[in-house]
């Protein structure tokens, strides 16, 4: 083989690696998302509560419904990229991947049984606050709103409220694998 057609054979195959690539990049991440962001392979795709917020079992749902899964941060720098590179919403919670229902109550797992011990809970959280009328116990974490925590700290919450403490709606993020 000459050189010509080993730089032609060369180019043929990085052209198939890009078009590869790029076609798993728009494949993972969905258009109907307020925002995506790609990182580490993984496709973050933020979702805003629209007219009347989601329950975090109706989160977890739409994920599924995607081929995704709630979010879920299991290293320090996974969490502030994602806190960095997405424009965090002032006016709305988000419903993440990790809970305690059925566990040690306090002690959180992320949804996908990765094991970590990064978190990123607002001061005196989890709290486990019991809901007097329904028995219901704050077992899902949602990142708060900015403007309610400029960090955008954690806080655990009933998992079947679609709005946080009455009036703010609740938005998610999924995550691709
Ligand atoms: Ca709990
Ligand atoms: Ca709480």
């Amino acid at each position: 083989m000459d050189n010509k057609k080993i730089v032609i054979a060369v180019v043929i195959v990085l052209l198939l690696l890009i078009g590869l690539f790029a076609f798993h990049i728009i494949h993972i991440c969905p258009f109907d998302a307020k925002a995506t962001f790609t990182y580490n392979g993984h496709c973050y795709a933020l979702y805003e509560p629209k007219d009347k917020g989601f329950s975090w079992y109706e989160a977890k749902r739409a994920c599924e419904s995607k081929g995704m899964h709630l979010a879920t941060f299991t290293s320090e720098e996974e969490w502030y990229m994602i806190k960095s590179h997405f424009d965090l919403p002032t006016d709305y919670a988000i419903w993440i991947g990790y809970t305690d229902k059925g566990e040690k109550q306090n002690h959180f797992v992320w949804i996908t049984g990765e094991k970590d011990g990064f978190e990123y809970w607002n001061s005196g959280e989890p709290n486990n606050i019991k809901n007097d009328e329904t028995g219901e116990t704050e077992d899902c974490a949602i990142i708060l709103s900015k403007s309610r925590s400029n960090e955008a700290l954690w806080n655990d919450y009933l998992c079947s409220k679609s709005k946080y403490l009455g009036n703010e709606k609740i938005g998610y993020i999924c995550e691709s694998e």
